[in-house]
C-alpha cells in the first residue's frame, strides 16, 4: 500500500536528496522502515540529534536541501539548535519528527517524550521561531501540507517542519501530482527595480557588488558568476558569503571585512558610489563589529526576505528570479581599476625543517595546501580567522556558520558535505574545543568511510575567547584529549584512517603530502600550536571588541 511516508518520501527525492540522516524512537520506527525499502534512499544514523540536523545542514549547503528524522520531544529538541542556525544562515532543511498516534494526542495521554501535561503541541509551537512553515499532519491535511511546507522550503530556502504522528504516516495516499515549486516569477515591482538598478549603474563611477550566502542556499553562485564576466564589475564578499564567488577573477577584489579588511579593500568598498549587496547580512563578526564604512544612501540590497534601495525598503520582490534577471541588465563593462590585492596565493615550503608550527606558518602552509575544486570547512574559533582572508582557489565551496556561530557545528556539517559530495576532498580545520561538542560523529565518519582531512587544532582550549577575555581564566581551558587516538576508539582501523600529530613545519608538509596522495582514507591530523597564538585577523578583533566593552 501506498502510503503518506511514501508521499513525503518521494517529495524528499524530488528535492534531489539521496540520503536521511537522524536518530530512531519508538515514534518514528514504523516511518524509518519506510525508508530502508526506499530503493532511492539511504539512512544515515547518527550519534546524537544536535549532531544529526549539523550533518544535515551541511548536506543542504551542497545538496541544496536535506533532510533528517528525530523523535518526538526529546529528538527534536536536541536538534533545534542546529535547525536554528540552518534557519539563521538560510539552509534549507527538512525536520520530520514522528509523533505518538493521532489518538494518542487527541485524548491527551499521559506517555513518554512528554511534558507530563496532556500537551502535545508545545514543541511544535517552540519550532515556529526556527522554521519558515511548520505543519501538523494528519490523514486528511498530509498531502497539501507536505507540500504547502516543501513550496516554502523551496521559497525561503530555510527550514521547515513536519509533524508526523505515526498512523498517519501509515495511512494511504495517492502518489503526488505536479512539481514542487519555489517562486520563480519576476513580479511588476521586480521588473521596476531591475530598471532602476540598471540606470543606478550607468551612472555609478565606482560600482561595487557585495555577493552573500543567500546566494549560495538558492545555488545561484553561476547567475551571479555570468554577471560579473559580463560586466567586470568589482565584487567582493563578507566572510559569511565566502565561496559564492570565484576569487581567482581580476575583479575579485578580497573578502571584506570592514575595518579588519586589507586598508586597499576596506576603501574601494567604502568609498563605493553604488554598492549592490546580493543575500548579503551585515552580521559583528564580519564587519569587524559593524565597522562598515560606507553608507546606506550608495546601497541596493537584495535578500530574501525584503529589498532595501538607498534605505528604503520596497515589497513585492521574489529573491531567485530577480538574481537570474541581474546578468541580463544591460551595463556598460566597468572600465575602471581594481583596488591592489597583494598576494593571492601562497607556495609555501617550510623555513626551517624543524620550525615548530605557528598560527602564521600553519595558514600559509595551508593556504598552499588547498587546490580547485576542494571543499574547505572552517570551525568558529582561530580556524574560520585563519581561512577568512585567503584568497580562495577555483571551483572551492566554503562553509562557516559566522552568523549562528555554534561550535561543534562543523564537523558533523563537514561529514554531511562530504556525504552530498563525495568527489570533492573535503578539508576540516577545527578547534579542539569546538571538537569537543560533537566528537562522537567519527563514528559515523569511519563507518560511511568518509575521507576528509581533518586538522584538528590543539592549542589547549578555546583560543578565541582567551583573545576576547580571560587569556588566563579557567573557564578558557578544556580537558586535554589524546586527540590522535580518537580514530582508533571510534572503531577505524589502518583502512580507514590515518592519524598524525604535528608540532613542526616539516611534519606538517609530510602529513599533508600523505593525505593529498591517497584519497581513500579519511585523515586525522592533530596540529599542536601554542594557546595564545593566533591568526592576525583574530587578534585584531579581539582588539576591537575590548575597546567596544571597555
Ligand atoms: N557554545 C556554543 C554552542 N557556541 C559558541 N560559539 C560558544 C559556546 C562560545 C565560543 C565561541 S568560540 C569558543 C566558544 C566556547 C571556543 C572555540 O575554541 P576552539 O574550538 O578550541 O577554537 P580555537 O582555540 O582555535 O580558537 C564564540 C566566540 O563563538
Ligand atoms: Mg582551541
Amino acid at each position: 500500500m501506498y502510503t503518506i511516508g511514501d508521499y513525503l518520501l518521494d517529495r524528499l527525492s524530488e528535492l534531489g536528496i539521496t540520503e536521511i540522516f537522524g536518530v530512531p524512537g519508538d515514534y518514528n520506527l514504523q516511518f524509518l522502515d519506510k525508508i530502508m525499502a526506499n530503493k532511492n534512499l539511504k539512512w544515515v544514523g547518527n550519534a546524537n540529534e544536535l549532531n544529526a540536523a549539523y550533518m544535515a545542514d551541511g548536506y543542504a549547503r551542497t545538496r541544496k536541501a536535506a533532510a533528517l528524522v528525530t523523535t518526538f520531544g526529546v529528538g527534536e529538541l536536541s536538534a533545534m539548535n542546529g535547525i536554528a542556525g540552518s534557519f539563521a544562515e538560510n539552509v534549507p532543511v527538512v525536520e520530520i519528527i514522528g509523533s505518538p498516534q493521532s489518538g494518542v494526542q487527541d485524548t491527551r495521554k499521559l506517555v513518554h517524550h512528554t511534558l507530563g501535561d496532556g500537551e502535545f503541541s508545545h514543541f511544535e509551537k517552540m519550532h515556529q521561531a526556527v522554521t519558515a512553515a511548520t505543519a501538523h499532519l494528519t490523514k486528511e491535511n498530509a498531502p497539501a501540507e507536505i507540500d504547502r511546507v516543501l513550496n516554502t522550503l523551496l521559497e525561503t530556502r530555510k527550514p521547515v517542519y513536519l509533524n508526523l504522528p505515526i498512523d498517519v504516516a501509515e495511512s494511504p495516499a495517492s502518489k503526488p501530482s505536479g512539481e514542487l515549486s519555489g517562486l520563480t516569477e519576476l513580479t511588476s515591482e521586480d521588473q521596476n527595480l531591475l530598471q532602476e538598478i540598471e540606470s543606478a549603474f550607468l551612472e555609478a563611477k565606482q560600482p561595487v557588488v557585495m555577493a552573500g550566502h543567500e546566494l549560495a542556499s538558492f545555488g545561484l553562485e553561476k547567475s551571479i558568476q555570468k554577471l560579473i564576466e559580463k560586466t567586470q564589475l568589482p565584487v567582493t564578499t563578507l566572510s559569511l558569503g565566502k565561496g559564492v564567488i570565484d576569487e581567482t577573477m581580476l575583479s575579485f577584489i578580497g573578502t571584506y571585512s570592514g575595518a579588519l579588511s586589507e586598508p586597499s579593500v576596506q576603501n574601494f568598498v567604502d568609498q563605493a558610489d553604488l554598492l549592490l549587496l546580493l543575500g548579503v547580512k551585515l552580521s559583528d563578526s564580519v564587519t569587524g563589529t559593524f565597522s562598515q564604512g560606507f553608507s546606506e544612501q550608495n546601497v541596493i540590497a537584495l535578500n530574501v526576505d525584503g529589498v532595501s534601495v538607498y534605505g528604503k525598503v520596497t515589497q513585492n520582490h521574489h529573491f531567485e528570479p530577480l538574481i537570474k534577471a541581474l546578468a541580463d541588465l544591460e551595463v556598460t563593462p566597468y572600465q575602471g581599476d581594481y583596488p591592489s590585492k597583494g598576494s593571492t596565493s601562497t607556495s609555501f615550503i617550510g623555513t626551517d625543517d624543524d620550525a615548530t608550527l605557528t598560527q602564521k606558518s600553519y595558514w600559509q602552509a595551508m593556504d598552499a595546501f588547498f587546490q580547485p575544486g576542494d571543499t574547505l570547512i572552517a570551525e568558529q574559533g582561530t580556524s574560520f580567522f585563519g581561512i577568512a582572508p585567503l584568497f580562495l582557489k577555483t571551483g572551492t565551496k566554503f562553509i562557516g556558520q559566522p552568523l549562528w556561530g555554534s561550535i561543534g557545528f562543523t564537523f558533523p556539517a563537514a561529514l554531511g558535505s562530504q556525504i552530498a559530495n563525495p568527489d570533492s576532498r573535503h578539508i576540516l580545520a577545527i578547534g579542539d574545543g569546538s571538537l569537543q561538542l560533537t566528537a562522537q560523529e567519527l563514528g559515523v565518519a569511519l563507518r560511511e568511510k568518509l575521507t576528509p582531512i581533518i586538522f584538528v587544532l590543539n592549542n589547549d582550549g578555546y583560543t578565541v575567547e582567551r583573545q576576547i577575555h580571560g587569556a588566563e581564566q579557567s573557564y578558557n581551558d578544556i580537558p586535554m584529549w589524546h586527540y590522535k587516538q580518537l580514530p582508533d576508539c571510534f572503531g577505524g582501523n589502518s583502512n580507514a584512517f590515518q592519524a598524525y600529530q604535528v608540532r613542526t613545519e616539516k611534519e606538517l608538509l609530510a602529513a599533508m603530502k600523505e593525505a593529498r596522495s591517497d584519497p581513500s582514507r579519511l585523515y586525522w591530523i592533530e596540529v599542536m600550536l601554542e594557546k595564545m597564538d593566533a591568526p592576525e585577523y583574530l587578534q585584531k578583533l579581539g582588539k576591537l571588541f575590548t575597546k567596544q566593552n571597555s
